[in-house]
């Protein structure tokens, strides 16, 4: 019995080894001779990917990524199914062009990539290859070998192309089958497009969005995606400014009169600075919360909390970033002017006209630099910077890279190996100045710590044990979180920045130097990790119940609250020792620091914060903020910051104010209002004249 069953079973085993054979052999047959009946499509199809794939390999070598492959083929399988609504006769043509497109553009990102280390942009193409200064790209050799041998892809659709019409005057493939061959390739790229996309992060979504880390969207998205988003974004500013001109125009101007008829106030802060150099130091993410935190009587950043106690310390500082994060905080504090509501200034608007801290310096016989050990490329800084009126910008070729710590250059290494360059500039005559260093060292993700140095973040107490002696007990507290990460590499960051004010000093740098501090945005912090740092009770090692009298609820209002920034107006001379609590944002630096150093520019939006008696923040997304409220424009809903009961007319009116602002600001931007005033300026002028 046991014997007929294993016969059974070992025949049934056979049959279906032998069909699972067939069905396959047909499958490939089939599959092969469907795919032959098309050669000249199919050698399109490995050309093109071969060259995405090759100039990936050679640039950012991502070789073991198969998201960009799968991006690749999407893009490729997309072309190429429009060549079968060509006629035949055409479809050759079609497919040549096309290997001419991209090869040309391969070919361009790969003489690109040699000078920059990054890819190129359509809408920086006219000025990027002109307007850098190339002089600091070590390259002697402008075309190497790597970048000529993408052109072996027409070449070779050229010579098979004759092949097939030589071999077997390949019949045309029938309109009918055509449709049903488009049909199924459209079908393909839908399944690689979604498997594609099922492996994105919200991370890559947000990235493709702003589009600025051009080397990490090829890495992900593939060369053809990249391109396709790039020309979409570079055509995004040219449609906004189509339409809405005349309306834009009347309020801008209908704003700046008014602002502008207001006679600057003087206080006990006006020109104190006058001729003094300016250094701002871009501290990377860094929140103020941190400023306040001690873990086992150690500060977090005791540095930052000394030259805070000894300058101007503006307690309710905020940031008014967009989608720009680092680039909207460089533009607004040099601007005054709030970043666009949609995109990025330096990415889709560097080419309007703007009044800014360098151009107005220079007006003063200044000199500016810009300091970051990071590719120039980032954040379209090569460029921007220069649109900004910076005389100079010291990037990643400017520094030896001898220590690497997340995004790149170490900060202790960066600032040590910029006061040099600084002193040099000194020697140079390149006085007075107004030098920006951006920092690096403190950037998202935070999970370099052991890089940051030796900064518990956890709770150590002492116990008397059972034997009546003494020991250390520790409780791991914000150890292991985001949060906790996130404050050793403040630690580190703090310790840089201190070491550079020394090494500043040293140098005799400070004499007749004003430092100026600020972080440039918060680092996106998960709401749990606050409600642990406040909420944490060291006796039971755990969370203080909500209905604890001590318990403090991180909600929607506390979080945003929380996002202030540090920001330090500092001189080794001047020991100027105040605490500023009113509310502040990035917009009033430039009116601040104006009224100290002695300029002002037409278009400034924010205020001198010491003329004024209350001041509003306005955030991108509607939101605002006073001394007495958080409004949250979502909802229409806000927090009473005082206890103070408010009128309806004052949120109508703050309301209103901050819908003017995000108007005025963005329309400003977007139309080139300042340029195209100037000109209108300079007509009447000369008309009138007479010339
Ligand atoms: C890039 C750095 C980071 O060089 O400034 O920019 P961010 O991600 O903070 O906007
Ligand atoms: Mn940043």
């Amino acid at each position: 019995m046991k014997n007929i069953i294993m016969r059974i079973i070992s025949n049934s085993q056979k049959r279906y080894v032998f069909l699972k054979n067939k069905i396959s052999n047909i499958k490939i047959k089939e599959i092969k001779k469907y795919i032959t009946a098309d050669l000249l499509l199919l050698y399109f199809f490995v050309g093109a990917l071969i060259n995405s794939t090759l100039v990936r390999y050679l640039t950012v070598k991502n070789y073991f990524d198969i998201r960009p492959i799968l991006a690749d083929i999407t893009c490729i399988l997309l072309i190429s199914l429009f060549s079968y609504f060509i006629k035949p006769k055409g479809r050759f043509a079609y497919f040549l062009i096309w290997s001419f497109i991209i090869t040309i553009i391969i070919f361009i990102n790969s003489v690109y990539y040699t000078f920059y280390n990054s890819f190129v942009s359509f809408s920086l193409l006219s000025t990027s290859l002109f307007l850098v200064d190339v002089g600091d790209a070590v390259v002697q050799n402008v075309l190497e070998p790597k970048d000529i041998i993408y052109f072996w892809f027409p070449i070779m659709l050229y010579l098979a192309n004759r092949q097939i019409n030589h071999r077997r005057r390949q019949r045309p493939i029938h309109l009918k089958k055509s449709k049903q061959r488009a049909f199924n390739i459209f079908i393909l790229s839908v399944i690689t497009g979604l498997i594609f996309i099922s492996t994105l992060t919200p991370l890559d979504f947000s990235r493709i969005n702003k589009q600025w880390n051009r080397e990490f969207l090829v890495a992900r998205f593939g060369l053809y995606i990249y391109h396709l988003n790039d020309l979409i974004k570079s055509i995004e500013p040219q449609i906004n400014t189509l339409f809405g001109y005349d309306t834009a125009a009347k309020q801008f101007r209908e704003f700046y009169q008014e602002l502008n008829t207001i006679e600057p106030i003087k206080n006990k802060y006006t020109n104190i600075f006058q001729g003094k150099n300016l250094i701002t130091i871009h501290a990377e993410s860094i929140q103020s919360f941190a400023m306040n935190l001690q873990f086992n009587g150690e500060e977090v950043t005791p540095n930052l909390n000394r030259l805070a106690s000894q300058g101007l310390n503006f307690t309710n500082f905020y940031t008014q970033v967009g989608v720009g994060t680092s680039s909207d905080t460089e533009f607004t504090l040099n601007t005054s002017l709030l970043p666009v509501s949609n995109g990025t200034v330096f990415v889709s608007y560097w080419n309007r006209e703007y009044v800014t801290i360098p151009s107005l310096l220079k007006e003063k016989g200044y000199y500016s630099f810009s300091m970051h050990a990071n590719n120039g490329t980032f954040w379209n800084r090569l460029i921007m910077h220069e649109v900004m009126g910076y005389d100079k910008f010291f990037h990643k070729p400017n520094y030896t890279i001898d220590e690497k710590i997340g995004l790149g250059l170490s900060d202790a290494s960066f600032f040590s190996q910029s006061v040099p360059m600084i002193a040099k500039l000194k020697e140079k005559g390149k006085e007075p100045f107004y030098g920006t260093m951006i920092m690096l060292t403190c950037h998202t993700p935070f999970d370099e710590i052991e890089k940051y140095g030796d900064f518990p973040v956890d709770y150590k107490t002492t116990i008397i044990n059972e034997d009546n002696e003494e020991e250390e007990v520790i409780q791991p507290y914000m150890e292991g979180t985001r949060m906790g990460n996130y404050l050793k590499a403040i630690n580190y960051a703090d310790r840089a920045i201190g070491q550079f004010i020394n090494n500043l000093d040293e140098a005799g740098l400070l004499e007749n130097t004003v430092i100026v501090i600020y972080g440039d945005h918060d680092a996106r912090l998960p709401r749990r990790d606050f409600n642990r740092l406040y909420n944490y009770n060291p006796e039971t090692d755990t969370l203080l119940d909500e209905e604890d009298p001590n318990f403090k609820r991180v909600d929607y209002y506390q979080y945003e609250l929380d996002r202030k920034v540090p920001f330090i107006i500092w001189a080794k001379e001047k020991r100027l020792s105040q605490k500023v609590d009113t509310v502040m944002g990035m917009y009033d630096v430039l009116p601040t620091l104006g009224n100290m150093f002695g300029f002002r520019s037409n278009y400034q939006i924010g205020k001198d914060i010491f003329s004024i008696k209350e001041n509003i923040v306005v955030f991108l997304n509607g939101n605002w903020l006073t001394d007495k409220v958080y409004y949250n424009s979502q909802k229409g809903e806000y927090l009473l910051l005082k206890d103070e009961p408010i009128e309806e007319d004052y949120i109508n009116r703050n309301n209103e104010y901050a819908d003017t602002i995000l108007g005025v600001s963005n329309s400003l931007i977007i139309y080139d209002l300042i340029k195209r005033e100037r000109e209108t300026t300079e007509l009447l002028k000369s008309i009138q004249s007479g010339e």
